[in-house]
Parts: structure tokens; sequence; C-alpha cells
């Protein structure tokens, strides 16, 4: 009796991948081979050949099969392997070994021609699908887990993070990571939402598809409940589309498309500049309820995210609304490029003599402004002329240099007065990242030279203090500045240059000053940036770990801070994500001249216009 003879079929599924089915059916004979004409040969018969050829003819025919072996040893893992560079996407495309035959028509019997180039159609259909979406799969970063220590060490804190999160407070905004309580401020899962595009980057297969199920089954948006329209813009509908655009997975763009319908309605006040609270299940929207005016940082930091949203759905809604409403700031006047902080969504005009300044209610209107210029590939003039004038107002009228030993910092132009205060909130740190950014793309010297003598600041303001965390806002000490020493007398020091006052003296542990150092990392390759980065990262284990995460602190001054129990998403979702880009060896892991990194570090991608 024979062996079982097998008949392999290449199908295609629905999404024209190959799928091999082998069909066994009962074997009648003993043929194995077919030869040219169709007759079939016997064991005996092969053998008794064998045994009539020349010794010669033997060598000739090992030698043949040693070269077709190597033939296949070589090629098979080229053409066909995963080359497993992204995770679980439809570009890895398997092709079983034995298709390779059939692809090849040296390789087959001429009787099996036909068989041949029937494959070679539906795979040559198969392969054209296939470089689609090899090309589609380029444009996606794809990333391994951590390849340095400091990485590993990274990725350890964020295991830690999520766990005490899922453990205590699932589907809640934020864990309270020292009682283990809970704290909701939009119901959306926050946390989550927020981090899980860190996982991806990170490598973190099993807390990711956690994260993803979680979004796809539970997130919804149909709660009749306020929430604030830039907070929700760069932390679920930035994060939504980066997910989307890192895996491919359509679930993400459903939930952003959703997402950002239900936010439009911030749009329809009399001007178009939008209200700062929006209600996703009813519809509606209006001012906070302490004022008629919205937060200038605000109202301009959801372009990236609306264009983003209307480049991938193709619907021009939402790009258009974001637009009108840089293109309306752009239009009015201002203290040399500098905007007040606050703008009212029934006038379209600033709240005249509001603070001027980069940190709160201010900072992210001036990133905004050089980032969706490189998001729409440095065609729209007007942004990078705002941009420029307000680098050009802050070196004249916010950076001064403090005394004793002539730090560089940028102040803020109070209120009324617009008399010069020389405070700079922790949030300012994310300039010298974004003067570098906007130096690397052509952009004047000086800006860099600002970058760095403003991060050698910041960093400062970390080492000033026994726990080498830096406090929400640092003051500073001026030349012959008898009034801020006379008002702070307690805590200000004339040999000091900065002072933190005990009502400012807490951290949340943003993100700010990590992410201008791997901004310099990425475009300076200066690993001194690295270290720096390390000594915050071991002062977060020291001071800020605790059972269940990592929590805020009320007090950076003393060695033993008291702890405020909150975790904020940004951290996951920015600090633990900017040290582990910054402590990478491949310092393009997310490559600034593909992605804009929006406020809440969501990449997103650049285009051309
Ligand atoms: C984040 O939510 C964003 O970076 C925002 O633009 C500013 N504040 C926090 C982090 O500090």
């Amino acid at each position: 009796m024979g062996e079982p003879n097998t008949e392999t079929q290449i199908n295609f599924d629905e999404n024209q991948a190959a799928v091999t089915t082998t069909k066994w059916t009962p074997q009648t004979d003993t043929a194995i081979f077919i030869t040219d004409n169709g007759q079939s040969i016997t064991h005996r018969k092969i053998i008794r050949r064998w045994n009539r050829l020349s010794r010669l003819q033997r060598s000739i025919i090992y030698g043949l099969l040693i070269v077709f072996a190597a033939i296949l040893v070589f090629l098979y893992p080229t053409i066909f392997s995963n080359t497993m560079r992204g995770n679980t996407r439809k570009t890895n495309v398997k092709l079983p070994l034995g298709l390779f035959f059939k692809l090849r028509p040296e390789y087959a019997s001429s009787n099996n021609l036909s068989l041949v180039n029937e494959a070679n159609l539906k795979v040559s259909a198969l392969r054209n699908k296939v470089s689609v979406n090899l090309e589609e799969n380029e444009k996606r970063p794809l990333f391994s887990g951590p390849s340095t220590w400091r990485q590993y060490a990274v990725v350890q804190s964020f295991k830690h993070a999520w766990k005490g999160y899922k453990e205590h407070a699932w589907g809640h905004d934020n864990v309270k990571p020292v009682s283990g309580m809970i704290s909701d401020w939009f119901s959306l899962g926050l946390t989550i939402v927020d981090s899980i595009d860190t996982a991806y980057i990170m490598g973190l297969h099993e807390e990711y598809e956690e994260g993803k199920k979680w979004v796809k089954e539970e997130l919804v948006f149909t709660k009749n409940k306020d929430v604030n329209f830039f907070e929700v813009t760069i932390r679920v509908l930035g994060a939504l589309l980066t997910n989307y655009h890192f895996t491919g997975d359509e679930m993400f763009l459903d939930k952003a498309r959703d997402l950002g319908e239900r936010l439009m309605p911030a749009f329809h006040s009399p001007s178009g500049i939008p209200y700062s609270d929006v209600n996703l299940g009813m519809g509606t929207a209006h001012p906070p309820e302490w004022s008629h005016y919205s937060t200038t940082a605000e109202v301009s930091t959801v372009q990236l995210e609306f264009r983003e949203l209307s480049r991938a759905t193709k619907d021009p809604q939402f790009e258009m609304a974001a637009s009108a409403v840089s293109e309306k700031i752009h239009a009015l006047p201002k203290k040399h490029g500098l905007v007040p902080i606050f703008i009212n969504p029934n006038t379209g005009h600033f709240l005249p003599h509001a603070t001027i300044t980069i940190g709160a209610r201010g900072d992210s209107y001036y990133e905004y402004l050089l980032k969706q210029w490189l998001q729409t590939g440095k065609t729209i003039n007007y942004l990078l002329e705002d941009y420029m004038a307000a680098v050009e107002g802050i070196r004249q009228f916010l950076a001064k240099r403090s005394s004793p030993n002539k730090y560089l910092f940028i102040g803020e132009l109070s209120a009324g007065s617009e008399a010069f205060n020389p405070k700079m909130d922790h949030l300012v740190c994310f300039l010298p990242g974004t003067l570098a950014l906007g130096h690397a793309n052509g952009l004047p010297d000086w800006h860099m030279t600002m970058a760095e003598e403003l991060l050698y600041t910041c960093y400062l303001t970390y080492a000033a203090h026994p726990t080498f965390l830096a406090p929400e806002i640092t003051h500073f000490n001026m030349p012959n500045d008898k009034e801020s020493s006379d008002l702070y007398d307690n805590e200000a020091s004339a040999t000091n240059d900065m002072y933190t006052k005990i009502a400012d003296s807490h951290s949340l542990l943003r993100p700010e000053f990590v992410e201008s150092l791997w901004y310099m990392y990425q475009i300076t390759g200066n690993v001194t940036y690295q270290d720096w980065g390390w000594q915050i990262y071991q002062s977060l284990e020291k001071y800020a770990k605790v059972t269940n995460g990592y929590t805020s602190l009320a007090n950076v001054k003393v060695e033993r801070p008291v702890y405020k129990d909150m975790m904020e998403s940004f951290f996951l979702s920015e600090t633990l994500k900017y040290l582990y880009l910054l402590f990478s060896e491949d310092r393009y892991l997310i490559d600034l001249n593909k992605y804009v990194i929006n406020s809440e570090a969501h990449a997103l991608p650049i285009h051309r216009n």
C-alpha cells in the first residue's frame, strides 16, 4: 500500500492573504514523481536507473542538489519570512514554502505550467496588495522593546504604574496611588486611553492589548457630562489617532470620528472661538462656570488633532473649524507676537490686559504655531510668521537673566499693569524642545542658543532641591530686585538665583523638562541630556514611587515630601514616554522628520501640505 497523497490548494481569504489547504487523499499506487511526459516511475525503476549512472553523472547530480538546497536556504527567509518589523499586521503575510515552487516555473514540471500560471496570477495580485501594505507599513514606526538598561528600568516603572491603576481604578480616569482610591474627572478611562501608545512604544503587548480591549468595548462618549474641550482633545482624540496610525486598527479611527463629532459643538460660538466645556452626550457647549472667557492656549491647542482627524477620515469639517480659530487669532492685534491668556468666544477678542505668559494658559499657543506649520509640510506661512514674531517677543519682553549668576529664564507680564514678574512655571520648560525643533527646521541659530540656556535653567530648578525634583513654579532674583527680595523675605536669598514659595512647591511629575531633553537629544545627539534625564528618573523612583504607582508630591523642598495621592494620566502618557525615548540608543525611535508630537505626547504624522 502506498503513502497517502497530498494535494495543496492555494486560496485567498477576504484580505487576499494566501491560505493553503492540504487535502489528503488515499494513495493507490507508488508513484511519487511525475516526469515530463507524465509517466509514473516506481521506486525500483529509480534505484535501477541510479545504479546505471557513472560516478561522474552521480557527482553532477549531487552538485546540483547542493546548489538547489543552497538557493532555497538563501531565498526562503528573504522572500517569504515574516520580517517581524511590526506586530500583528496585515503586512506580515507569510507564504508557505510549497507556494515558492508554484511561483517559479523553472522549479515546476511542464505539466504543471498551467497551475503555475494560475497561481502566479493570484500571487501577483497578492504581491500588489502586499506591496501596498508594505508602503503603509513603512510609514509606521516600528518598536521592538527596550534596548538599553535605562529603557528597561523605565519599562518596569510603567508596568508598576499600570498595575496599580489596573488593580484599583480600572476604567476610571486616575488612581490615587497611595490610598488605592479612584478619581474621575471626565469618566473616560483617561489613564488607559492616554497611555496605551506608551505601552505600544515600549513593546508591552499585554498591557497594550488589555487597554485596547477596554477602549473597544467600554469607551463611549454618550454620557451626559461636561468635559474640558481641550483636555479631551489632546488626551483622548490625540491618543486615538496615534493608536490608529501606529497599528492601522480602524476601531481607533471610528472612536476618534465619534468623539470628534461630539466635540464639534464647542466651535458653535458666535465667533467660532471654542467654548471651554462640552457635554459629549447632549451635544451642547458653554463657557466655564466662572467666566465668559475661554483660555487662549486651550482654543489654540486642538488644531493638530482636528486636522489629523480630517485627513484620516477625509471629512474636512474638523480641520476647517479648528483652522478657522488659528486664522482668527492670527488676525488679532498682539503685543509683539505675544497673546493674553483669555479670549472671549462671543466677541472673538482677547481679554485686554490679561496676563501674558509662556506658562499656564499661554504655553501651547506658541507650541502649536510651530507644530502646525510642520504638520502641514511648512506650507502655511502665517503660522511661521506668528511663531517667529512670538519668539522675538519672548526674547525682548519675557527672557531675563537672574542674579547673581545670570541664568536665562522666561518671566511673565502681569495682568492689568503688564509689569514684568520674574516667575516661571515648570510648564515653560517645554519651550527649549520647541525652539530646538524650530532650529532643526531652519530657524535662526539664536533660537537654539536660547533653547540650550533655558534648558539648563530648567535643570537647575530640579537640582536646587534635595529631592532633585522641580516645583510647579520657580521665582527668580533679578539684579537690584529689592522688591522681590522684600516680598518673599523668608524664602528668597540674595545669593540664590531662584527660590520656591511654599504655595508653589508641589510637583505633579510633569513632563515638560524631560520632553525638552528628548527633543534636544534627538536633534543634537548629545548624551548629557540622557544623563540629566537619568537623574530625574532616579528621583522619581526615590520620592514618588508608592505601592500603587507614582504619586504627585506636595513639596519638593523637603527630603520627605508629603504625598498628594494622585497619579496624573500624563505621567504615563508623557513623562515615562519621553524618558523611554530619551534613553534609546536610536534617537530617532520616533522620528521628528516624520511626526509632530501633540501637547500630550501623542505622535501624529507630518503631511505634505
Ligand atoms: C499635559 O496635559 C499637557 O502637556 C498640557 O499641554 C500641559 N499640561 C500637561 C502636562 O504638564
